[in-house]
């Protein structure tokens, strides 16, 4: 209560109004705009790949749950199928056990990425400060935006439904930490406006893992402490905090569970860099586990590589981001004499970068990152370390917490 004084500005807002929105259940309601027929029952997303029509499809009609045999995982699921117990990442095996007769349809990609374009070009329409976060969420700078909040935020909502028949929920707080929490509050459909003094009542009652940022290792590392809520969390003891996270992270913690959040907006103009990282699910050793470690790797790449290139840009700097066991995390970069999107480039830069730092205990986390973006031309014939030359730099790189 103390700290929440503390951090009490005198304006509602802190001087600031931000919103996070994210679409509910995106591929699965993506899928039911094209068979309306689906809504209301239990409709998973996942497994193999869509493949073109074949003759007999139609009279075969939608594939069911218990029929599926595969190693595949649901990428979504409807919130019916939710009520069932399935969820995303879920194998499609077990999700067949408690959902046998749910529709399982297959993902559409390309489909998805239409419709993410379209609902937030209907969003800048409305509000232009927009940070990208992926397929299907986005923070909006609302504070310079004319309107009442609640009712500015139920024209951005019809705004998303309009371009695109789809629904989506949309916190609205005084920064990035607290919409993302908002926003989940009152799925789907859900619209949820806090301000500091709700702190208290709407978010120290949640679980230390509805901090995005703190992932299923550090809550059961914190529950440990006996630190099961987020109000445990604010009124914990920070320097043990520090002791036992580190310098850096413990004291994110500390803030974090008092609403305290002063990044910025990060505008589509402004990116500087694409990371993507991966917690796993148990440490992994990078000697016993390398070959999961190599295909987790592959995938970063891959993923990269594919976000460099949906955004047009080259990378100039590859970095790489270890988390250890102890939660001690080191960085690497190095600056390519090439600026590249080449997933097969990311990965021998990033490999470069491992060579670099102590791999002697187990890993809780990987990313990595591409920096130094910029479009395609932009350094042509320009090569100062010469051809496949590449500078390592030792330097640490500030990655997102
Ligand atoms: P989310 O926004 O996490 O989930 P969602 O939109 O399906 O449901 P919610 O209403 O809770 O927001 O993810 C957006 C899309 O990203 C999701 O529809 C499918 C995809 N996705 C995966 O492919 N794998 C995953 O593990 C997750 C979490 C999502
Ligand atoms: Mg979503
Ligand atoms: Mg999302």
């Amino acid at each position: 209560m103390e700290c929440l004084e503390s951090s009490r500005s005198p304006l509602p807002w802190s001087g600031r109004r931000i919103a996070h929105l994210d679409m509910d259940a995106f591929f699965a309601s993506v899928e039911l705009l094209s068979y309306p027929e689906l809504r209301g029952q239990p409709v998973v997303v996942g497994g193999r790949r869509r493949r073109d029509p074949e003759p007999g499809d139609a009279k075969r009609g939608f594939g069911r749950l218990k029929d599926y045999a595969g190693r595949g995982v649901a990428t979504t699921a409807t919130y019916e199928a939710r009520a069932l117990g399935v969820h995303s990442g879920l194998g499609l095996m077990k999700a067949a056990a408690l959902a046998p007769e749910a529709i399982l349809l297959p993902a559409d990609f390309p489909a998805y990425a239409r419709m993410s374009r379209l609902f937030k070009a209907a969003v800048a329409a409305v509000a232009p400060v927009i940070e990208d976060r992926g397929i299907d969420e986005i923070f909006i700078d609302l504070t310079d935006v004319p309107g009442e909040t609640v009712a500015l935020a139920q024209r951005i909502k019809d705004a998303v439904g309009r371009a695109t028949g789809l629904s989506c929920s949309i916190g609205i707080t005084p920064n990035k930490l607290l919409s993302k929490i908002a926003s989940e509050l009152q799925k789907p459909n859900g619209l949820t406006v806090l301000t500091l003094d709700d702190l208290a009542t709407r978010v120290w009652p949640l679980p230390c893992s509805a901090i995005n940022g703190i992932g299923p290792k550090a809550s059961a590392a914190l529950e440990a402490m006996g630190l099961c809520r987020i109000g445990q969390l604010a009124a914990a003891d920070p320097g043990a905090l520090v002791a036992r996270f580190g310098r850096s992270y413990g004291a994110w913690l500390w803030e974090a569970a008092h609403g305290r959040d002063p990044r910025p907006l990060v505008t589509e103009r402004e990116v500087k860099s694409v990371s993507r990282e991966t917690t796993f699910e148990r440490d992994l050793h990078p000697r016993r586990d390398r070959d999961t470690l190599t295909g987790i790797l592959l995938d970063q790449c891959q993923r990269l590589g594919a976000d460099l290139e949906r955004k047009g840009r080259l990378a100039r700097t590859i970095g790489i981001k270890l988390r250890y066991d102890t939660f001690q995390t080191v960085t690497r970069d190095l600056t390519l004499a090439r600026a590249t999107a080449d997933p097969l480039a990311i990965r021998d830069a990033a490999r470069a970068c491992l060579r670099r730092v102590p791999l002697d205990r187990p890993l809780r986390l990987l990313g990595i990152r591409a920096g130094s973006l910029e479009l395609p031309g932009a350094s042509a014939g320009e090569d100062p370390f010469g051809e496949g030359a590449a500078r390592v730099s030792g330097m640490l790189l500030p990655l997102e917490p």
